[in-house]
């Protein structure tokens, strides 16, 4: 009988590692997720998984840890003997690393290279390794659209420790002949996203203001662009790059870019708010144009109340406060090498992730 391939994922509880885990589980493997101690539940994304019977403790296996903790991870990659790990733990906030850029590399930089020492010591030589690499790793970008020999130039305390990260896995690759890849994905969103990156702010928000819950949102730059995808078709394509024949580096990315302001236009859109815009820079302000509010869709046994949304009404704000000290303005990737070598390509259009995440909040707002 075939074995089950073992994975182990850090950062399981976050958006990425939440998805990837159904992925594995679907696919039989069996897979071990580190998750960090917290003084509040930190599981939300994977309680699904985690209070079947089925599988907890038989096919999905959590164990405390943390990625700056050498010995922890010693311990356990002895204990597991996985035969995949994907390393997506990070301090993942972009304007957050700025705060915190010790503590930011120490995680994203230094734990990449604490679990490749650990691979080693163990003489796990078989395992193979996707690193959660970044397309912040262009940041002021050289070339568009970036493609995986764009030279890199990162903008944030988090995109330069993510770029040792990028580093030291090509150098254990071929110092150590260690079976070791970096997944360069380009923003991905979802339901799961945290809730202080952009997408999920404005989505969020704009559920709780059609609902009469919330008068306004703060942002910060409206008019940086990304190259948004679909998360679950990214965390397939991290299975796919360990399943190439050989270590390397991959793009995974729509090819199409978009303005902070271009989703928040389709984000009130979908829930029937057309905006207009008036003033520059700080003083910019998002204005009700008009509201024809979808009452079958609103309105509900737990939601008995619209928000009282007149035209020119302010809705959006900028606040400076969310503005970043050094700002990556533009990411569009070429993901052809992924698409010709693994297969993989972007499916879910721009329109119908801001669709899928306007639905899945405003239900959330509803049931509250
Ligand atoms: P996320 O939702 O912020 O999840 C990050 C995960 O890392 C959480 O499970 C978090 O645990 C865990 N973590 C943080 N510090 C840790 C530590 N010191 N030790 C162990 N675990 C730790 O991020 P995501 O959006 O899923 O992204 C996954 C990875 O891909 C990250 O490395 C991110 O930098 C990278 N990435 C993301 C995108 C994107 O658009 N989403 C694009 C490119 C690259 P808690 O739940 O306890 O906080
Ligand atoms: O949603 P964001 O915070 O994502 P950002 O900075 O692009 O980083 C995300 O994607 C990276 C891949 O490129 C990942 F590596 C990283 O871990 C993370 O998942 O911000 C997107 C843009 C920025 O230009 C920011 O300045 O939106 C702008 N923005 C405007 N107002 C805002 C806001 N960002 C946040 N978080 N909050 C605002 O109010």
């Amino acid at each position: 009988m075939k074995k089950n391939k073992i994975a182990l994922i850090t950062g399981i509880t976050g958006q990425d590692g939440s998805y990837l885990a159904e992925i594995l589980l679907k696919k039989n493997y069996i897979v071990h997720g580190i998750i960090r101690k917290s003084s509040s539940f930190n599981t939300g994304r994977i309680d699904h998984l985690y209070t079947n019977t089925e599988i907890l403790n038989k096919k999905l296996f959590l164990h405390y840890g943390d990625i700056v903790d050498t010995s922890n991870l010693n311990r356990l990659l002895e204990k597991i003997q996985p035969d995949e790990i994907y390393n997506l733990a990070a301090q993942s906030h972009v304007l957050v690393s700025f705060q915190i850029p010790d503590y930011t590399s120490q995680v994203d930089a230094l734990g990449t290279l604490r679990i490749l020492d650990a691979i080693r010591e163990t003489g796990l030589n078989k395992t193979k390794f996707y690193q959660a690499s970044t397309s912040e790793l262009f940041g002021k970008v050289q070339e568009i659209p970036q493609t995986e020999k764009t030279p890199f130039y990162p903008r944030s305390p988090y995109g330069v420790a993510k770029l040792y990260a990028y580093w030291i896995i090509i150098n254990f690759r071929e110092a150590y002949n260690l079976f070791a890849s970096n997944g360069i994905l380009f923003n991905h969103e979802s339901p799961r996203r945290g809730e202080t990156f952009v997408t999920r702010k404005i989505t969020r928000a704009a559920a709780q203001i059609v609902l009469g819950r919330q008068n306004k949102i703060l942002l910060g730059n409206l008019d940086a662009k990304r190259d948004w995808g679909y998360a679950p078709e990214y965390c397939e394509g991290m299975w796919r790059i360990l399943q190439h024949k050989e270590g390397d580096d991959f793009i995974l990315a729509t090819g199409e870019t978009h303005s902070v302001r271009e989703f928040t236009e389709l984000t009130f859109k979908d829930l029937g708010i057309e905006l207009t815009w008036r003033g520059k820079a700080e003083k910019e302000k998002g204005i009700v144009k008009s509201f024809e509010p979808d009452r079958n869709k609103l309105l509900s046994k737990n939601s008995k109340k619209i928000g009282k949304i007149r035209k020119g009404d302010i809705i959006i704000e900028v606040s400076p406060s969310y503005y970043r000290p050094t700002e990556v303005e533009l990411l569009v990737g070429d993901s052809s090498k992924a698409k010709k070598l693994l297969g993989w390509q972007a499916k879910t259009k721009f329109e119908d992730i801001v669709k899928i995440m306007v639905d899945a909040d405003l239900q959330k707002q509803i049931r509250k």
